[in-house]
């Protein structure tokens, strides 16, 4: 309960942040993208992760707050880094199921497109795996879509029937998930999952990343079985604004 109250009160108090990191296409040797990832510096308890806070602030409401202010966060560092750096990169936020069943919600994305000047076609949405979307939910995500918004399935794998999710839902991505990555130097069967998964991507026309990607072996596995996009340690961790637009310059 208290938990919740300091929760309600992180935005104005100014303990949100957000990181970055980096996403990298192997072929071309550059970064192609960002994903930003929340973080809460709590005044006592420090750093909390966004898998210890995000249910409660699904549960108490505060998730459609707080994923606006990420949003456009995200997308206004985006779009300095845009005229910063001559080639555009693309940023990932992520979002929770929860804020596609807020009315306003295509609006308010619509709305912080336009005011942060980013071109819709430089923002994805990361989203988990939820056989029970409602219809209307379901909708948001087509219009996400209309507007030129790219939207990815996060944790893919992990969770429900991946493979009806994708006959249904309006998605241009799949991210590989990182307990897969894990295996792929120990686990004949992780290794098996990772060429399944590349296969469907391939057959659905999806783009595909692989995240948790630690060591050269995982990168090597991956880009040798068609997977060239990664994200991971093995290139580099979530990091401030500031580093992250050196990591840029110094990539493209
Ligand atoms: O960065 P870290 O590994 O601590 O993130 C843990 C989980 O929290 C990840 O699954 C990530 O997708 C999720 N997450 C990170 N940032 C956000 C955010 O802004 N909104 C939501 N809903 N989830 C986030
Ligand atoms: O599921 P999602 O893509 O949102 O997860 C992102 C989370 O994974 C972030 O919290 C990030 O800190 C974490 N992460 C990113 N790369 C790696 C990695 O190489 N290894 C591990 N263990 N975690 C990673
Ligand atoms: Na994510």
């Amino acid at each position: 309960l208290e938990m919740g109250n300091h929760l309600r009160q992180s935005l104005e108090r100014n303990e949100l942040e957000i990181v970055y990191q980096p996403q990298v296409d192997c072929h071309l040797g550059q970064i192609v993208g960002v994903e930003a990832l929340l973080r809460w510096n709590h005044t006592t308890k420090g750093y909390i992760s966004p898998a210890d806070f995000i249910p409660l602030a699904e549960e108490i409401g505060t998730i459609v707050e707080i994923g606006e202010w990420v949003l456009r966060g995200a997308c206004k560092q985006m779009k300095a880094w845009q005229r910063e750096t001559a080639t555009p990169l693309t940023i990932s936020v992520n979002l929770s199921v929860k804020q596609l069943n807020d009315e306003r919600f295509v609006e308010t994305v619509s709305r912080i497109l336009a005011e942060t000047g980013l071109e819709a076609k430089y923002l994805e949405m990361e989203i988990t795996e939820n056989v029970a979307m409602k219809d209307e939910q379901l909708d948001a995500l087509r219009c996400l879509r209309l507007l030129g918004i790219a939207i990815s399935v996060d944790d893919f794998g992990t969770h429900y029937s991946s493979l009806s999710y994708l006959k249904r839902f309006p998605v241009t991505k799949i991210k590989l998930d990182q307990s897969f990555v894990r295996g792929v130097q120990t686990d004949d069967k992780d290794r098996a999952m990772i060429i399944a998964i590349i296969s469907v991507a391939t057959s659905f026309q999806l783009k595909i990343i692989a995240e948790g990607v630690e060591t050269e072996e995982q990168a090597r596995f991956l880009v040798a079985n068609g997977c060239s996009h990664i994200q991971g340690f093995y290139f580099f961790r979530p990091m401030n604004a500031e580093q992250m637009l050196a990591a840029m310059q110094e990539s493209l």
